[in-house]
């Protein structure tokens, strides 16, 4: 009768915690640094070895698999209207070196968690439900992010700058992605693109990478924006030489020209007046690299972010500009000034606000509206699909370090919220 079986399914609505936990657990032993670190970088042996596991997990679950030329996988479950977009979920397993084991995992295992969960209690779809393991989230290996949700969302650039592109160990990509078993063609990377209305809605669970919802004793955020990431690349050359021999007046030291310009990055970020403008410098090499040789070549790369997006451009126009006269006034070469991306933000679909508000509400949890200041792959799914986020609180905000954690508890909310919220929308 309805009665038992709306209760039967609300006791089958609940979250296997301990196998979520192995499973989490069990992908972060694919890592090519010791624990509690991983690292797992894109088409290595570690993440092909991740791909499989995935890939089993979506078997078992009775989803139909599908990867794209790049290896973005989907695990699909059919609806009673198939014809109508479908509702996804999704986010990324690869991980940058020496970081945690939640970053993007929670929302591939525990969107998987979501469908087990939904399939426990007997809910039936009318649009299909669909979730994704974007292939490379993380810059780490070929200095773009978001490499597969970019490519989905039909970015012709990446499309032809794939052509190429190499890592810093001269590998192309396509070298790359064949060594992982995905072979293709340059024009196999347009059928990655998908079409605007694909998704009736995309919605991804991630850890919050900040530490607002711990400090508040929050259970739930909803994503309502997504801060506008940059990345730049630049080179200084000077003519280097012998550590003791070349007076200092003589010098014209690459190295330096890198440090003054990771000072002028954080003098242009504070310049802009507003909290929410970021900048980094996360790479400075320095070559040859030995102790007595002054620095003839410092490669930099820089990471700017701001919600308000001409904010963020100006700072870059200002770190230009810096460039330009440090390479003047150390007499280097400026001989690389490159801007890999400059995205705009992205904002949130109303509907889907709601439908994850609806959710949080029914379950008794307390939710906060804030924006994202890390990016996702809902950054680029947000241009063919009306988007949305859901936060858990993560250990002090900590994130992309080994220290970073979220609780059973936390990832069970979460996952409960992302359920009823495919549910609903499912249903639409
Ligand atoms: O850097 C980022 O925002 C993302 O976590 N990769
Ligand atoms: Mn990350
Ligand atoms: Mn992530
Ligand atoms: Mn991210």
């Amino acid at each position: 009768d309805g009665e038992r079986s709306s209760s039967s399914a609300a006791a089958a609505f609940y979250v296997d915690s301990d196998g979520l936990q192995r499973q989490i657990d069990e992908l972060a032993s694919f890592s090519d640094s010791p624990a509690p670190s991983v690292t797992r970088v894109l088409y290595s042996d570690k993440d092909v070895q991740a791909r499989r596991y995935i890939k089993g997990i979506m078997n078992q679950l009775g989803l139909t698999i599908r990867e794209d030329a790049v290896g973005n996988i989907f695990g699909h479950w059919e609806g009673s209207e198939a014809g109508l977009g479908a509702v996804a979920t999704g986010s990324h397993v690869d991980a940058i070196p020496f970081s945690g084991k939640y970053d993007g995992v929670v929302g591939v295992l525990g969107a998987l968690e979501a469908i087990n969960m939904l399939k426990r209690s007997g809910f039936q779809p009318k649009r299909s439900l669909e979730v994704i393991m974007f292939t490379s989230e993380e810059p780490t290996r070929f200095g773009i992010s978001c490499l597969g949700s970019r490519l989905m969302a039909g970015s012709e650039e990446l499309a032809q700058s794939l052509k190429e592109t190499v890592d810093n160990q001269n590998v192309s990509f396509f070298d790359a992605a064949d060594s992982a078993g995905y072979k293709m063609h340059p024009e196999d990377l347009h059928n990655v693109f998908l079409k605007k209305d694909n998704y009736f809605a995309f919605i991804e669970l991630h850890i919050e990478q900040g530490p607002i919802l711990e400090k508040e004793g929050i259970q739930i955020g909803v994503v309502t924006a997504i801060a506008a990431p940059a990345s730049i690349k630049v080179e200084f050359e000077g003519n280097g030489g012998h550590a003791g021999a070349v007076l200092m007046p003589a010098r014209n030291d690459a190295g330096l020209a890198a440090a003054e310009l990771a000072l002028a990055v954080e003098k242009h970020v504070l310049e802009s007046g507003s909290i929410d403008t970021v900048g980094t410098v996360g790479i400075l090499q320095l070559h040859p690299g030995a102790i007595n040789s002054i620095p003839s070549k410092s490669h930099v790369e820089i990471d700017v972010r701001d919600i308000d997006e001409k904010r963020r451009n100006t700072v870059i126009e200002k770190v230009h500009q810096s460039a330009t006269e440090i390479s003047k006034k150390r007499g280097v070469v400026l001989s690389e000034f490159k801007i890999i991306n400059q995205d705009p933000p992205a904002l949130s679909d109303k509907s889907v606000i709601s439908a994850m508000e609806f959710a949080a509400k029914q379950l008794n949890l307390e939710y906060k509206l804030m924006i994202s200041r890390a990016y996702h792959d809902s950054l680029f799914m947000a241009r063919i699909s009306p988007m949305g986020m859901i936060f858990i609180p993560c250990y002090k905000g900590y994130s992309h370090k080994p220290e970073e954690y979220a609780s059973p508890e936390d990832m069970a909310n979460g996952v409960k919220v992302l359920a009823l919220t495919m549910a609903k929308l499912s249903l639409q």
